[in-house]
């Protein structure tokens, strides 16, 4: 039985904070070395395969050369010393992403383990003890996977057919009131009007309906949906409706978007997190970001995402803070590239820790 093993990259300018983190993870007698490029060195045990890089204040080819020969790689580490400086470190992101090609999400700040976490960071950040159970958790998944015939290797799973593998695919499902702006969110993800999307006194969406599109490296199902929460449809079409969403959504990994108009919060809103929870599962938060439309309205009365979120009403406070303050602001009337990005980054930090406690060490801010 084979299983591949999980493979990291470790860099960061401190030689000797890189050796500790590599021995807390493969621990200090089992490490075999070996080394096959200049001053780069691998430490592997049955479960994990990690490439220590040279510095990364010295010349850049070094670095580039372990990202070609490791192609594979799940993720990559940066390590940080004690009272490093959020500006300096984003510019060392900038600078790898430049050099590998590699998305600034690719790279995973491990912060020191005295670290007061306190404000809010433009890059993904994890204390060692939530990167450790992060990474023992994909290793045993890996290797459950290797005794049992894992669905994702089934020659009927669709996501074979488009060849891409189910972890890699992501569900983004559009939920919320009619008129918050679902559909015309799916079309902005999507890139082009693919949802029936317009000003409407009755909801124009009468079905869930999904389109896929590739973004980045992954394979996003955008799922568009009416309102499953409206308190005028009876509850055998509110059940087919979640059924249809759960059917659509069956592989690779789910992030439910809950649309929100940024400046009309209804009576029907104040309770749709006690509603998302009895359709798809009491910590159906937990998979839950806050996508408010509309920013442009925002701009209009001249307040920030900052002033909005404290400007909230007490109900709107419950909820976001319930979903961990992910919120996401989406102008669809304009659409700029960014701020899908913006959206993605967030999926892909929840997805990355998904299964993990990390705490709000990641809360979106821009
Ligand atoms: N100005 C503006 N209008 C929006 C935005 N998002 C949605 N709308 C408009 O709001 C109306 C309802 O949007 P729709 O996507 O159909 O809402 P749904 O019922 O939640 O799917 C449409 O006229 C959209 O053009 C936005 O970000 N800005
Ligand atoms: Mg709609």
């Amino acid at each position: 039985m084979s299983y591949k093993k999980v493979s990291l990259i470790v860099l960061g300018s401190e030689a000797a904070l890189k050796r500790a983190l590599i021995t807390v993870i493969i621990g200090g007698d089992e490490a075999a070395k070996s080394s096959y490029l200049k001053e780069s060195e691998i430490y592997e045990n049955n479960n994990y395969k990690i490439i220590y890089t040279p510095d990364l204040n010295k010349p850049s080819k070094d670095i580039k050369s372990v990202f070609v020969y490791n192609k594979d790689h799940d993720r990559s580490l940066l390590v940080v010393k004690e009272g490093f400086s959020t500006g300096e470190v984003w510019k060392q992101i900038e600078e790898l992403h430049k050099l590998t090609g590699k998305s600034t999400e690719e790279f995973i700040v491990v912060l020191p383990l005295i670290h007061e976490h306190t404000e809010s960071y433009p890059f993904t950040c994890l204390k060692i003890s939530n990167l450790f159970s992060t990474i023992s958790k994909m290793a045993e998944d890996r290797r459950q996977k290797a005794t049992s015939t894992s669905h994702a290797d089934h020659p009927d799973d669709p996501m074979k057919v488009a060849g891409k593998p189910s972890d890699s695919r992501v569900n983004l499902v559009l939920l919320g009131m009619s008129g918050s702006g679902k559909s015309a969110s799916g079309n902005t993800i999507l890139g082009k009007t693919i949802f029936p999307s317009k000003a409407s006194s009755s909801p124009v969406t009468a079905e869930c309906q999904a389109e896929d599109k590739e973004i980045g490296s992954s394979w996003v199902r955008v799922i568009d949906t009416p309102d499953i929460f409206d308190d005028d449809i009876n509850d055998f079409t509110k059940k087919q409706h979640v059924n249809k969403c759960k059917e659509l959504s069956e592989h690779g990994s789910t992030v439910y978007l809950l649309v929100m108009h940024v400046s009309r919060f209804t009576d029907g809103e104040r309770n749709i997190l006690r509603k998302l929870g009895e359709a798809f599962g009491s910590k159906v938060h937990e998979q839950t970001l806050i996508l408010f439309t509309r920013e442009n309205d925002l701009m209009q009365g001249d307040m920030t995402q900052g002033a909005f979120i404290h400007s909230l009403t007490p109900d709107l406070k419950k909820i976001v803070t319930k979903c961990d303050n992910r919120c996401v602001w989406f102008e669809n009337k304009a659409p700029s590239s960014g701020q899908v990005e913006r959206l993605m980054h967030v999926v892909h930090q929840m997805l990355i820790f998904r299964n993990n406690s990390a705490g709000s060490w990641w809360r979106f801010s821009r």
